[in-house]
């Protein structure tokens, strides 16, 4: 089953994916431009778009005013409107949309509109918001154990806080939709989404029609990361809004600025910690609150924020635990999901703590982490207790394979020999849970058609982002019902295929798309296993195997072919069409007591982060990382690793380089890709090495091929105190802010504090 292979890999390299903005137009089509609010809150007073109305090729402008249905596009919480009506309350809010017989003509007349706004205080700091009782959704605890018992009779309590800036997802595909329409029959949406449903969803409800009138089609989308489960909707809802209200074809493409300025992003918090430990270095007790900076509207805040509290201890075992987080309301676009969803924003904090207490304690923050990882049978603050761990197992790479010992050694001795150059070393642990965490989310369809030729065609609900689900579902197809790769063609994901489907998120795509596929394709194979049986005279079922577009007996070719079998099927009106359906297992989790069983397994790993700080100029390398990465038994290697490089880097950007500035009237400073850096090829560490953790048996996934989407990018948080501890090498004193990005900038600062 495991191989490495991505099919669409020659198709991007050449050009040839067609994304939307590639799909032929129709006659007719219309191109919309949104407008927005300049002002992070306010009340708007007079809006003028009298000049935009008459420049030439301008069909019609729309505003909230033009709604038929609701104007509302709240996922979780009902408190997000799709068109600004009396207030604004973040930079970048649409207040409506010009749509023209061209682009330029709508980009023109925007500029054209007046908006005169009566300025309302502005919040963009989430503990602010907090004191003035500005939250979005109903703050949580977990706890577990007795943290305040457990205070009282530790050794060593260190206290802190941590602040990790927020990220912008920059996808190289822009939010963008193609909107059809199709009289009384509705509407056909093109769009660029991780969750169709959502987008088909919110569409019937601003538009008042039923769902069943509206088609949502996904081809591949180039990158989402997060900024495409939600966020991808409005845009979509926008464009079939006015595809409806014209009658004609319209697309809706963001440019880069407008898509950085309007969307939301990674989560920025601003969290406190307390941390208790033994004589033996041993974590007794922890606890911790998160202010995380929510934006105007709750859009999947309370959900981000539970995975925070889902992973506040990260790979450790630790008895007396109460985290607290606080969903905060503030005037920046509506923060939303971005890889790990809130789990490194959790885990940067326990990291910081941890640090800290190693620095106080003098000791190298590895020997506390190393003393307290999970194992068989530990219950998490969550109630889970946790069964197949791999934490320890992770280490034990760590200090083996990666000699950790060794390199804090020499490393130790290289910063002994020099004055100008410190080097750093920090290792980071991750242990992440793979479900989504509202339970009800976690379930699946596919629908597998076999033509008359033998072809096989596939739909799931799964979203091609890059990430080669689609290579993942043709894998599984093709060896299920033994067919080769070129003889199943994977459709369009869209929702009259399969309907009701979750977003393409959680790391869980392909585990949950995966089994509902498998489920259909097996379907089919009961109904010809009776065929091929009397076929070929053979009692036993167990004597039968589909490979090779072949049907072999006992292990030998039969001359019965895949092809044949089909064609007899269909002679004896067999149904050869299946719809599957696959829900996770065993998970469920009670609110009211915040226990439970949420995730259906857990993906571990560590990484080795090393790095030289430049003390004279603040800059700083990263010499290598190396990392152990618990895959299970990967069903595509190639795809993997690519899952793993790409999620390192990005949690390292996140961490060192990716600044994003909002100054105190909640405006974007870094508004555009020269101001805002994210990861090249130059930031990568020079030495980058991934070994596979070998697999330790049945682990719960599909093909027993664990998630591998989301869980490296919080490796990056081990970039963070590589540096750090490069800072300190050369000044032991330095006050160390526990703040990410760690720039260079600050880095300098650091140095001579
Ligand atoms: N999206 C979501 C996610 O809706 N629920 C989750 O638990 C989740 N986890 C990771 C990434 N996206
Ligand atoms: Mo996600 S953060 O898995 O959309």
């Amino acid at each position: 089953m495991s191989q490495s292979l991505n099919l669409d890999a020659e198709y991007h390299v050449t050009g040839k994916t067609m994304y939307l903005d590639d799909l032929p137009e129709l006659h007719g089509t219309l191109y919309a431009k949104v407008f927005y609010s300049r002002t992070a809150h306010g009340r708007i007073r007079h809006t003028d778009l009298s000049e935009a109305a008459v420049y030439p090729g301008v069909t019609r402008i729309l505003t909230s005013r033009d709604i038929p249905g609701e104007n509302q596009i709240g996922g979780i919480i009902r408190d997000e409107t799709l068109f600004a009506e009396e207030e604004v309350h973040y930079i970048g809010q649409p207040i409506g949309m010009v749509v023209a017989e061209s682009s330029v003509a709508a980009h023109r007349a925007a500029e054209l509109i007046r908006i005169q706004t009566e300025s309302l205080p502005v919040i963009t700091d989430p503990r602010e918001a907090f004191q003035k009782g500005g939250l979005l959704s109903p703050s949580r605890t977990f706890l577990t154990g007795d943290p305040d018992g457990a205070f009282a009779g530790c050794a060593h309590i260190f206290e802190g806080t941590a602040d990790s800036g927020g990220q912008e997802h920059v996808y190289l595909e822009p939010q963008c939709a193609y909107a059809v329409p199709r009289g009384q029959s509705g509407v056909l949406i093109y769009t660029s989404t991780q969750g169709p449903t959502a987008v088909q969803r919110t569409a019937a409800r601003v538009l008042n029609i039923p769902m069943n009138l509206i088609e949502v089609d996904v081809g591949h989308i180039g990158g989402g990361f997060g900024g495409k489960e939600d966020q991808a909707s409005p845009w979509a809802v926008m464009a079939a809004l006015a595809a409806v209200a014209l009658q004609r074809p319209v697309k809706l493409v963001l440019d880069r600025k407008d898509d950085l300025q309007m969307t939301g992003k990674r989560h920025p918090y601003s969290s406190d910690y307390k941390i208790g430990l033994d004589h033996d270095l041993k974590i007794v007790a922890y606890q911790a609150t998160f202010f995380q900076n929510g934006g105007a509207a709750a859009d999947l805040s309370p959900a981000v924020m539970e995975r925070t509290l889902f992973h506040a201890t990260n790979s450790y075992f630790i008895p007396n635990v109460r985290v607290t987080a606080h969903c905060c309301k503030t005037n920046l676009p509506p923060n939303t999901a971005f890889r790990g969803f809130g789990g490194p924003q959790g885990m940067f904090v326990m990291e910081a703590a941890i640090h800290q207490a190693a620095r106080e304690l003098g000791v190298h923050a590895s020997s506390i982490q190393g003393k307290n990882l999970l194992q068989d049978g530990d219950e998490m603050p969550y109630g889970q207790v946790m069964d197949r761990t791999r934490a320890r197992d992770s280490w034990a790479v760590v200090r083996e394979n990666f000699l950790l010992d060794n390199r804090l050694e020499e490393i130790r001795q290289f910063n002994q020999t020099r004055k100008d150059l410190k080097k750093g070393i920090a290792v980071m642990p991750v242990c992440f849970g793979i479900s989504f965490t509202n339970t009800q989310m976690n379930h699946a369809r596919a629908l597998v058609h076999v033509y008359g030729d033998g072809s096989v065609a596939i739909s799931t609900g799964a979203v091609e982002m890059g990430q080669g689900v689609n290579t993942k579902m043709i894998q599984a197809a093709a060896s299920l019902l033994g067919v080769s790769h070129n003889q199943v063609h994977l459709l369009n994901t869209n929702t009259t295929r399969v309907a009701n489907t979750s977003p393409s998120a959680a790391s869980a795509t392909a585990d949950l798309n995966g089994r509902a596929l498998s489920d259909a394709c097996l379907q089919i194979l009961e109904r010809l296993i009776p065929l091929a049986r009397a076929e070929l005279k053979v009692a036993n079922e167990a004597e039968l195997t589909f490979k090779m577009n072949e049907v072999f007996v006992n292990g030998q070719p039969s001359g019965l072919t895949w092809n044949t079998l089909v064609q007899l099927a269909l002679a004896r009106r067999i149904n050869l069409s299946a719809k599957g359906h696959y829900l996770t297992p065993q998970i469920y989790f009670d609110k009211s007591i915040e226990k439970g069983h949420p995730f259906l397994y857990h993906a571990y790993g560590a990484a080795v982060w090393t790095c030289t700080v430049d003390c004279l100029r603040g800059i700083y390398e990263f010499d290598a990382v190396q990392v152990i990465h618990d895959w299970g038994d990967t069903m595509n290697p190639a795809i993997d690793l690519g899952q793993v490089e790409g999620g390192l880097v990005q949690g390292m950007g996140w961490m060192t380089l990716e600044n994003l500035v909002y100054n105190e009237s909640g405006a974007l400073k870094s508004s555009s890709l020269a101001t805002y850096k994210i990861p090249d090829l130059y930031s990568v560490p020079k030495k980058l090495e991934i070994q596979a953790l070998e697999s330790g048996g049945v682990n719960g996934a599909f093909f027993n091929s664990k998630a591998v989407g989301e869980p490296p990018l919080m490796y990056g948080i081990g970039a963070f105190f590589a540096v750090i501890n490069g800072i300190l090498a050369f000044n032991p004193h330095a006050k160390i802010d526990y703040s990410a990005p760690v720039t260079h900038e600050k880095v300098l600062l650091a140095l001579y504090s």
